[in-house]
């Protein structure tokens, strides 16, 4: 293939700088969309909707059929890795995860790699039936959780508001906590990489709860397992990018981006754009950053933040996205909007 010829995403993720850039946002099949929550009324569970292949397919093909963005990403959740290591995970009915929490150091030792591919060939399937289906110009990424936000879950049982479970492990017990972030950066990569080898074309790490740490545990916790990972995967599989989404890390997504190795990393909400520009575009391409709320808010407030990120942003190798996932309040109406904005940028841009 000639470069020109190649997706939008990947020739950004490689470092082009282009005329529009690739857009696509996280969460993008979910809850706010009505032909989500009609599979989903149906479906026995959420964890039934990741591991039966007819229908995360059809949930992933979704948003591309409504809105012809220019990556989907593969339906699942992080949480399938914690269940195929062995934990007991499910999803309660307007709470969300929940899993066994682990309570002490016989709890890790029960938890297994033996077993993993086993349990997550349904994803594969889900990958490899998405690369048949989708239309020539969309790039399929697949996912999984950064240890660190992986580990949260594992320790706290659930979502927490304070962290206070794996941050009692970090401080209290670095070795058994180290254990599970080197178990975690194992499995995650033994997963990334049988997703790419069933077809993903890039792969993105969700660090959703990177932002909680001082910076000598961020370090340990978030940027070397990073590292690791991201090394790992540009040895063995060196021609998909890998986009790294470390939400929250502030002045260290600096580092993130001189240290971590990754093509691109995913801003927060929170980055200012002009900060991302000069500190982290010279080094990586970037994806962000609208705020999802501001997705909710539409109008020309909407209009106005999308133009700015498209004007600074889009002077590098950039991928539009959000700062977080879509939520479920989003009117539909107005990701069509978003979507006429960037095209018509692109118009303007081109001539
Ligand atoms: O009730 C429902 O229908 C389930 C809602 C839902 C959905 C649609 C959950 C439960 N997960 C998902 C899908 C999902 N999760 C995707 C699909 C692909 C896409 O279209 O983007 C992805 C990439 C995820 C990743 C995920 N799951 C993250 C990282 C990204 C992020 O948003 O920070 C996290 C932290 C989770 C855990 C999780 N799973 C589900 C929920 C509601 C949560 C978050 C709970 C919390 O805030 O702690």
């Amino acid at each position: 293939m000639t470069q020109t010829d190649e997706k939008l995403l990947l020739r950004a993720l490689n470092g082009e700088t282009l005329p529009r850039p690739p857009v696509w946002l996280m969460r993008q099949a979910g809850r706010y969309l009505p032909e989500y929550r009609k599979l989903r009324a149906e479906a026995a569970g959420f964890l039934d909707l990741c591991f039966t292949p007819d229908l995360a397919v059809e949930i992933t093909l979704q948003p591309i059929r409504r809105y012809g963005f220019d990556a989907a990403i593969l339906f699942s959740d992080i949480l399938v890795l914690p269940h195929a290591l062995g934990q007991k995970v499910w999803f309660e009915e307007g709470i969300g995860p929940r899993l066994e929490a682990i309570e002490t150091a016989e709890g890790l030792d029960r938890l297994s790699k033996d077993a993993l591919h086993e349990a997550l060939a349904p994803v594969y399937e889900t990958v490899r039936r998405l690369r048949q289906s989708l239309p020539p110009q969309v790039a399929l990424i697949g996912f999984a959780g950064a240890p660190w936000t992986v580990a949260s879950y594992m320790l706290e049982g659930g979502s927490s508001k304070d962290f206070a479970a794996g941050k009692r492990w970090a401080y209290g017990a670095p070795q058994d906590f180290g254990r599970l972030i080197d178990l975690l950066v194992e499995a995650t990569g033994d997963y990334l990489i049988a997703q790419i080898d069933a077809g993903a074309e890039a792969v993105q790490i969700f660090d959703s709860w990177a932002g909680v740490w001082p910076e000598d545990a961020f370090r340990r916790w978030c940027l070397e397992p990073a590292k690791t990972l991201t090394a790992r995967l540009r040895r063995e599989r060196p021609q998909v990018p890998v986009i790294l989404f470390p939400r929250g890390a502030g002045l260290l997504y600096r580092d993130f981006a001189r240290e971590a190795g990754a093509q691109a990393l995913g801003l927060d909400t929170t980055v200012p754009l002009g900060w991302a520009q000069a500190e982290l575009q010279p080094h990586v391409a970037v994806q962000g950053n609208l705020d999802p709320i501001m997705l909710v808010a539409g109008g020309q407030g909407l209009t106005a933040a999308v133009d700015r990120i498209l004007r600074s942003l889009g002077q590098g190798p950039f991928v539009f996205n959000l700062g977080h996932g879509i939520v479920p309040q989003t009117p539909p109406e107005n990701v069509s909007r978003l979507m006429e904005q960037i095209h018509a940028f692109s118009a303007e841009h081109a001539g």
